[in-house]
């Protein structure tokens, strides 16, 4: 799947302000300063469409982004991306912590064209679990919910990988596969490793359900 161009599009917080649901849309879900707006920069191949930023906890309402793809087949589509505020930043007032779950929530359950949901973990993180296995309990109640509950698609990322060492990769999406119960795609948005294979796992949820069956 080839990018060809993108905007930002809309911010909203409430669906009233939510773009309409015309077009296939992926989402980026995860953690506060997991990486969503850089992943997202890269995968758009911009260096700034999403606003990145060192204090976690900025992106507060849902962003949307709409580009357009030529896809395996040759056939362009038009698509929008969903950046998601992140959760679990404890600095953050606890209104606002508890004012996301139900936006996020709200989105992910009723999002009639939402296609696919990526699901980033912080590597280090996961590599942390081999200590504390109570890291990331939220992402994999998060998984679960989304593929159980609400019958999401949902792509595992592990972000920031250039982090890591070489030797720690493999173990990392080891830990990652046992606790999300699949493949995770390596990625990180200063090399953009892993940015291909988020695309082909994208265009391979968006042709595995045909058009008829859902709402596109
Ligand atoms: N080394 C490295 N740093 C990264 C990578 N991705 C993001 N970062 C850094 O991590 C910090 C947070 O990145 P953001 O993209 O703003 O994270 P976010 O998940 O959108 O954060 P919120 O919107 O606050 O939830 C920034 O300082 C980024 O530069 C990566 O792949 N590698
Ligand atoms: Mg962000």
């Amino acid at each position: 799947m080839h990018v060809l161009d993108a905007a930002f599009l809309t911010s909203g917080v409430e669906p009233r302000a939510w773009p309409e649901p015309r077009r296939p849309e992926i989402a980026v879900c995860g953690r506060s300063n997991v990486g969503k707006s850089s992943l997202l920069n890269a995968l758009l191949g911009r260096r700034s469409l999403a606003r990145v930023s060192r204090t976690p906890g900025r992106t507060r309402a849902i962003n949307f982004f709409s580009l357009r793809a030529r896809m395996p087949d040759g056939v362009t589509t038009e698509l929008l991306l969903a950046d998601l505020p992140g959760f679990g930043y404890a600095q953050v007032s606890r209104a606002e912590r508890a004012a996301w779950r139900p936006l996020i929530q709200r989105y992910l359950e009723t999002r009639p064209t939402l296609r696919v949901v990526l699901l980033l973990c912080d590597a280090r993180r996961v590599l942390g679990r081999r200590e504390d296995p109570s890291l990331l309990r939220e992402e994999q109640e998060l998984d679960r919910w989304l593929r159980e509950s609400v019958g999401r698609e949902v792509v595992p990322v592990l972000t920031k990988i250039d982090k890591l060492s070489k030797h720690e990769r493999r173990p990392a999406a080891e830990l990652a596969h046992a606790m999300l119960g699949a493949d995770p795609v390596l990625c990180s948005a200063l090399s953009r490793q892993g940015t291909d294979e988020v695309w082909r796992r994208v265009a391979g949820a968006l042709e595995s359900r045909p058009a008829a069956e859902g709402v596109l």
